[in-house]
C-alpha cells in the first residue's frame, strides 16, 4: 500500500525519505495558494527561486518578477506572493521568477522527491484527485513559518490525509496527529486560522482578503507541478 507522511516543517525534512515520492509543497499563507492562483490567472509558467538575486536574474532575462519577505512586497518588486495580486495582475503567458520567505524554501529542500507539487486549500480537492492518480507514496511538505510549526500548513496537511484514507497508510504520527487537528476544526477552519501566529503577523500588514481567499477551499481545479524547474499547470 502507498504511504502518506507529513514533514510539519522544512527544519525535519532530513528525517524523511523523498526518493522516489510525491513531495506536496504546503504553504498555505500564501505562495502556494498565490501559485495556483497566478497559474489559474494565466501565467504559463512558475519559477520558484530561493533568493531575491536570484529572481532578479531571471527579471534580467525575461521573466515578470515576484518577491516577498517577511510578508511584503520586497523593494523593487511590484508583486510578492499575494495571491489576489496575482490575480489582478492578469500576467497573460507570462514566466514568473517567484522568491518567498518559506514556501519557495520548502520547494527547493524537496529536491529528493521524484516529482514536486504544490497544495493549498484552493485547490484541494484537484490535489487529493492528483495524488490518488498517481502511483507513489506521498510526503505532505509544511512550509512552515521560519522552519516553526505553523497551524494552516497543519491543517491542509491533514485535510489531504483524510481525503486518501483508506487507500494511503498513514506512515508517521504527524500525519495522524494532522489529520486529528483537521477534523477538530473542519467545520470552522477560518476560526482556527484566527488564532494562529501567521493570521496575526499578516493581519497586522492589512491582507485579511487574502488570508480569507486563501481560506476558500477548491477555488481552482489545477495542481501546480514542478518540471524541469518550472512549475506548471496540470488539470
Ligand atoms: O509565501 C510565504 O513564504 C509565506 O510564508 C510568507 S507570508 O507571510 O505569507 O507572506
Amino acid at each position: 500500500m502507498r504511504t502518506i507522511e507529513v514533514c510539519l516543517s522544512p527544519a525535519l525534512i532530513g528525517c524523511y525519505s523523498l526518493q522516489g515520492k510525491t513531495a506536496v509543497v504546503i504553504d498555505v499563507l500564501r505562495a502556494t495558494s498565490a501559485m495556483a492562483a497566478a497559474l489559474a490567472s494565466g501565467v504559463k509558467a512558475i519559477r520558484p527561486v530561493a533568493t531575491v538575486d536570484e529572481c532578479l536574474e531571471w527579471v534580467a532575462q525575461g521573466y515578470e518578477g515576484a518577491a516577498e519577505r517577511e510578508g511584503q512586497v520586497v523593494a523593487g518588486f511590484s508583486i510578492g506572493n499575494s495571491p489576489l495580486a496575482f490575480i489582478k495582475a492578469g500576467y497573460q503567458d507570462a514566466l514568473v521568477a517567484l522568491t518567498t520567505t518559506n514556501g519557495t524554501k520548502a520547494m527547493k529542500l524537496s529536491h529528493d522527491a521524484a516529482e514536486i507539487i504544490a497544495g493549498a486549500f484552493v485547490n484541494l480537492e484537484a490535489v487529493v484527485q492528483y495524488l490518488q492518480r498517481g502511483e507513489r507514496s506521498v510526503v505532505l511538505v509544511c512550509a512552515g513559518w521560519k522552519d516553526n510549526f505553523n497551524l494552516e500548513d497543519t491543517l491542509f496537511a491533514g485535510a489531504v490525509v483524510h481525503a486518501l484514507t483508506p487507500s494511503f497508510e498513514k506512515a508517521d504520527d504527524a500525519s495522524l496527529a494532522s489529520e486529528a487537528l483537521y477534523l477538530q476544526h473542519a467545520t470552522n477552519l477560518m476560526g482556527a486560522i484566527e488564532q494562529s501566529s501567521h493570521f496575526r503577523r499578516l493581519a497586522k500588514l492589512g491582507i485579511e482578503d487574502d488570508i480569507r481567499f486563501c481560506m476558500q477551499t477548491n477555488h481552482f481545479d489545477l495542481v501546480p507541478v514542478l518540471k524541469d524547474g518550472l512549475l506548471i499547470a496540470e488539470r
